[in-house]
C-alpha cells in the first residue's frame, strides 16, 4: 500500500482541491503530464449532502449520502475520462474516500446526485445503509454519543465525529459496501485513496475493508495513505497505521512554518526525517498545509499557506528538495478569509465555475500554486534527483542553508539579513545552469538568474537576502 505507483521519472502529488473532473483532466494533458508530476489528489468523487446553512460550504463534500459518484465535481463519465485522460499524460490519480462516516445527524433529504436519505432515522438507501449499520447506541460509550475525549481510543473510533453518522466498520456488510466503492474506483483506474478521517477508524477495520479491495489496473495494491492526525500528545498515533498504508505527516508543516517563519534556524536541517520525531520516508506523505489546516480545521493554525508566498514558496521548495518523503503540494482556491467555510469559485446557481488559464497563471479565483514557477520547476528538480541522497550538506549561519543530491542538483537558502556570496561544492558537472528559482530554460538561455559551476564542482553562489524569493536551485535538467 505504499507504493505511489508513479510512471517513470515522477514524483509528488498535486491535490486539485474541489476541481472539476473535466479541469483534472485538462490540467493533466496541458500542465501536469508535460512538468513531470506524478498524480492528482481529487476532492471526494461519492454523493453528497447538499448543504445550505451555509450555502454550499467545502466541508458538504466530507458528508456522503451513498457511493454514488455524483457531485458537484461531475458526473461518472466525467471520472471516467478524467482518469483516462490523466493516464494517457502518465499522470495518476488518487481520491479522497469519505468512509468513517455518511452525513451529520439529523434532517432529511437528497444528495448531489439526487439520493434520498434519512439523517434521522439513520436511512440511506442509496447503499444502502440502515440503522444496525451504524456505531451508535451499543458502541459508542461517551454518554452524548460524540467524541469528547481524543485520550480514548475507543470513543474517538466508535463515537461520533462533529456529530457525523459514524459507520459501523467492524460489520463485514458495511465493509463490504466500502470496499464495493474502493472497487468501483478501482475499475476506473484510479491507483490509490487519500483515507478520510483514518484516526476515527480503527487499523484492523481498515484492513478488514482492504482485504476486500481488488489489485489496481496498473498492477500491485493501491497506494492508500491515511489521514491521522498525529502531532503527538494524543492516544492515537500514526504508527498504528503502517501495516496498511502510509500515514500524511502533519508534523512537516509544522516545523517547516517554523523554519521558515524564522522561528527556528534552517541550520538544523542537517538530519531532517526522522530524527525530527517523524515516521520513516517510506511511510509518510508530507506537505506544508492541506485544505483542513489552511483555514484553521484539522489541526490548523500555525502552518504556511498560499496567503504568505514568500515563505510559503521557501517551504514548498524544501520539501521538493529534499528526498525525505512522498510530497503533496496544496492547490488552492481564493476565498473571503472571514468565512473560512466558502466552497469554490462558483456561478450564480452555484455550479463550480471551471478553472481558466492565462499564460501560465489560472483565473476564475484558482489560486493554483502547482503553477507558480517556484513550485513547478522544484517538480523537475525532484524528479532529476531522484534516488540520489543529500550531499555536500553546508551551512554556513543560523538561517543559511545549501545542500547537492548526489551529482543531479543543487539548492541553496538564505533567510539571513544579507546576502549570501560564497563558493560552494555544487557537486554537478561544469557549466551553466538557470537558476530555475528566478526563471526558466528557454530557447538555450536562462530567462532568470544563472550559476557557473567549475570543473571541480564549484559555484560562486549568490543569494540576496531581499530578493523575491531569497533561494537559489539548479539542475542537471535545466543546463544551457
Ligand atoms: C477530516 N479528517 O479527519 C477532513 O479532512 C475534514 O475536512 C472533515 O471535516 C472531517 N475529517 C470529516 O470528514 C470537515 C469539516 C467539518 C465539517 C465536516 C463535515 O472540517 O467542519 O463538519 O467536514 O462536513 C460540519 C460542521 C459541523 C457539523 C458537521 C455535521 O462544520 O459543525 O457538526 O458538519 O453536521 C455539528
Ligand atoms: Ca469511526
Amino acid at each position: 500500500y505504499k507504493d505511489p505507483h508513479c510512471t517513470r521519472g515522477r514524483d509528488g502529488v498535486v491535490h486539485l482541491f474541489e476541481w472539476k473532473w473535466n479541469d483534472i483532466a485538462a490540467e493533466c494533458k496541458r500542465f501536469l503530464g508535460p512538468y513531470g508530476f506524478c498524480a492528482v489528489q481529487t476532492s471526494p468523487a461519492s454523493e453528497n449532502r447538499v448543504v445550505t446553512s451555509p450555502s454550499r460550504p467545502w466541508w458538504e463534500r466530507y458528508q456522503p449520502i451513498s457511493y454514488k459518484i455524483a457531485t458537484r465535481s461531475g458526473n461518472e463519465d466525467e471520472f471516467r475520462n478524467m482518469v483516462k485522460t490523466c493516464a494517457e499524460s502518465g499522470v495518476r490519480i488518487y481520491v479522497d474516500v469519505v468512509i468513517n462516516h455518511m452525513c451529520g445527524g439529523g434532517g432529511s433529504g437528497s444528495g448531489t446526485g439526487g439520493t434520498h436519505f434519512d439523517a434521522d432515522t439513520l436511512s440511506f438507501p442509496g447503499v444502502p445503509y440502515g440503522s444496525s449499520d451504524f456505531n451508535d447506541g451499543s458502541n459508542c460509550h461517551s454518554g452524548n454519543g460524540h467524541i469528547n475525549n481524543y485520550n480514548n481510543p475507543e470513543e474517538v473510533r466508535n463515537c461520533r465525529l462533529v456529530n457525523l453518522l459514524d459507520l459501523r466498520l467492524s460489520k463485514d456488510y458495511v465493509r463490504g459496501k466500502v470496499a464495493g466503492y474502493l472497487n468501483h474506483l478501482i475499475d476506473l483506474g484510479v491507483a490509490g485513496f487519500r483515507v478520510d478521517a483514518a484516526k476515527h477508524m480503527w487499523p484492523g477495520d481498515i484492513k478488514g475493508i482492504l482485504d476486500k479491495v481488488k489489485d489496481i489496473q496498473q498492477g500491485g495494491r493501491p497506494f492508500v495513505y491515511h489521514e491521522v492526525i498525529d502531532m503527538g500528545g494524543e492516544a492515537i498515533k500514526g504508527s498504528e497505521y503502517l501495516d496498511v498504508g502510509r500515514v500524511t505527516n502533519f508534523k512537516f508543516g509544522i516545523e517547516v512554518a517554523r523554519l521558515f517563519k524564522h522561528q527556528n534556524a534552517l541550520k538544523f536541517l542537517g538530519n531532517w526525517g526522522q530524527a525530527w520525531g517523524m515516521e520513516a520516508t517510506g511511510d509518510v506523505v508530507n506537505f506544508v498545509d492541506n485544505h483542513d489546516n489552511q483555514r484553521g480545521h484539522g489541526g490548523g493554525g500555525s502552518v504556511l499557506t498560499h496567503w504568505d508566498p514568500r515563505p510559503y514558496k521557501l517551504a514548498t521548495a524544501f520539501m521538493l528538495a529534499h528526498p525525505y518523503g512522498f510530497p503533496r503540494v496544496m492547490s488552492s482556491y481564493e476565498y473571503n478569509r472571514a468565512n473560512e467555510w466558502e466552497g469554490p469559485p462558483h456561478n450564480g446557481d452555484m455550479s463550480t465555475k471551471s478553472v481558466t488559464i492565462n499564460g501560465m497563471i489560472c483565473g476564475n479565483g484558482w489560486a493554483c500554486e502547482h503553477r507558480w514557477r517556484q513550485i513547478y520547476n522544484m517538480v523537475a528538480f525532484r524528479n532529476m534527483a531522484s534516488g540520489k541522497p543529500v550531499s555536500n550538506w553546508w551551512s554556513g549561519a543560523d538561517y543559511q542553508i545549501a545542500f547537492s543530491r548526489g551529482d543531479r542538483a543543487f539548492i541553496a537558502f538564505n533567510l539571513e539579513g544579507y546576502d549570501l556570496d560564497k563558493t560552494l561544492q555544487t557537486g554537478l558537472p561544469g557549466g551553466t545552469y538557470c537558476d530555475v528559482i528566478s526563471g526558466n530554460l528557454e530557447n538555450g538561455k536562462c530567462t532568470g538568474g544563472s550559476v557557473t559551476v567549475n570543473g571541480d564542482g564549484t559555484a560562486r553562489v549568490h543569494v540576496c537576502n531581499s530578493c523575491p524569493d531569497p533561494m537559489i536551485a539548479i539542475h542537471v535538467g535545466a543546463k544551457v
